[in-house]
């Protein structure tokens, strides 16, 4: 092949992996741009182990390329056989110690690290401190709740959390095995049906601001068909910021004012309510709670976790929420509805705001 060809492929090659890793890196979902306490340690683990395996690569390469170039067959020398080391007992030490010594170097720092994310203490204490936030997530088929036991409120597919401090968490699921992640701040950990998990994370401020804001949070456990779409999205605010939420969602009660929008209601209250709930103090039982709440559904970014906040993706979701999310547990449990329906549904759900 002719030399120019040759390396004009390799450019080519190169910039196409290069835009897919400018793919990567992204401040609101990445690891490699760590948000918060966790994520920080999270991410100079991986350093570290990273370095660890360039270190034994170089190595390995440096004796292998020395050993082939030094051993080669030479002219005259055919039948030269080199010096044996079988059974030395010195090389066998040496290459026996040094994997001891960079498996301690490695654990030491992962065991210890270990035991600080799951430090729970604070939140499991007889008389919990007023300060300390706590949020129980119950991940679903495909949506997640999110409620703060200690302030009587319940919200879905958005998570709302203070900034600079730890937030601790109860972590469970109510169908099936999903996994609690939010890529640039920490995770994951596993929500089961059978046991509590808990954990800890801190939301920078800084980074935060640098991520515009929003956090992306994943499942991140194969659970369905729909599992690639399980997202939900992080609002990190800075404490007064969220003190003030939640007195707002303490307070929060559906004010329908416009005509269209009380046509909504009606038919809402008729056809949905026994699933969704417009006030975010829900006291029934969780097993009771069977769709995302939607107090505060007009402040969200998304709908369903997934499609742009608007009117006509929200009219996209009630025509056919399957075109959405496939295998969804809201598809097919209401009768079809009229374009007029929708419309009236969509003036009310978009007028369901707190902020
Ligand atoms: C059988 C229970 C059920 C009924 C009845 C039901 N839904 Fe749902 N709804 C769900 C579930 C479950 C989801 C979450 C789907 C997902 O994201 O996987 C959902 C999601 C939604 C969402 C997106 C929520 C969000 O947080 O982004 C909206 C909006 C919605 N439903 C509106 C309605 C309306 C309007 C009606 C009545 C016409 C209705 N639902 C009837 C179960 C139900
Ligand atoms: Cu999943």
């Amino acid at each position: 092949m002719k030399k120019w060809l040759l390396n004009w492929r390799l450019f080519s090659l190169f910039s196409v992996m290069a835009l897919l890793l400018a793919g990567c890196g992204k401040p609101f979902l990445s690891t490699l741009q760590p948000a918060g306490e966790v994520a920080d340690m999270q991410y100079s683990l991986m350093l570290l182990s990273t370095a660890i395996m360039v270190l034994v690569i170089i190595v390995v390469t440096i004796i292998f390329v020395y050993v082939v170039v030094r051993f080669r067959q030479r002219k005259g020398e055919e039948k030269k056989i080199p010096k044996q080391v079988e059974g030395s007992h010195t090389l066998e030490i040496v290459w026996t110690v040094i994997p001891i010594i960079l498996l301690i170097i490695l654990a030491v720092p992962t065991v210890s690290a270990t035991f600080k994310l799951a430090d729970v203490k604070p939140m499991n204490k007889e008389k919990r401190d007023k300060h300390t936030v706590v949020v129980n997530v119950r991940a679903n088929l495909y949506w997640w709740e999110f409620e703060y036991p200690d302030y009587g409120i319940i919200t879905s597919q958005e998570l709302v959390v203070p900034t600079n401090e730890r937030v601790y968490f109860n972590l469970k699921a109510s169908d099936v095995k999903h996994s609690f992640w939010i890529p640039a701040v920490g995770g994951k950990m596993d929500t089961n049906t059978d046991n509590k998990n808990q954990f800890w994370l801190e939301f920078d401020q800084k980074a935060t601001d640098k991520a515009g804001g929003i956090f992306y949070g994943k499942c991140a456990e194969l659970c369905g068909p729909s599992h690639a779409l399980m997202d939900f999205k992080v609002k990190p605010l800075p404490r007064a910021d969220f003190d003030q939420w939640v007195e707002k969602m303490k307070n929060a009660k559906p004010v329908v004012t416009d005509s269209v929008a009380k046509e909504g209601e009606a038919i809402f209250n008729k056809s949905c309510i026994g699933c969704h709930a417009v006030s975010p103090v829900d006291k029934r039982p969780e097993q009771a709670r069977t769709a995302p709440n939607l107090a505060n559904f007009g402040d969200r970014t998304r709908i369903a976790g997934i499609l742009d906040h608007n009117e006509e993706n929200l009219k996209k979701w009630l025509k056919d929420p399957n075109s959405v999310k496939p295998g969804n547990k809201m598809a097919g449990t209401y009768g079809n509805l009229t374009d007029d329906q929708i419309n009236a549904l969509t003036k009310y759900l978009m007028s369901l705001k707190v902020e």
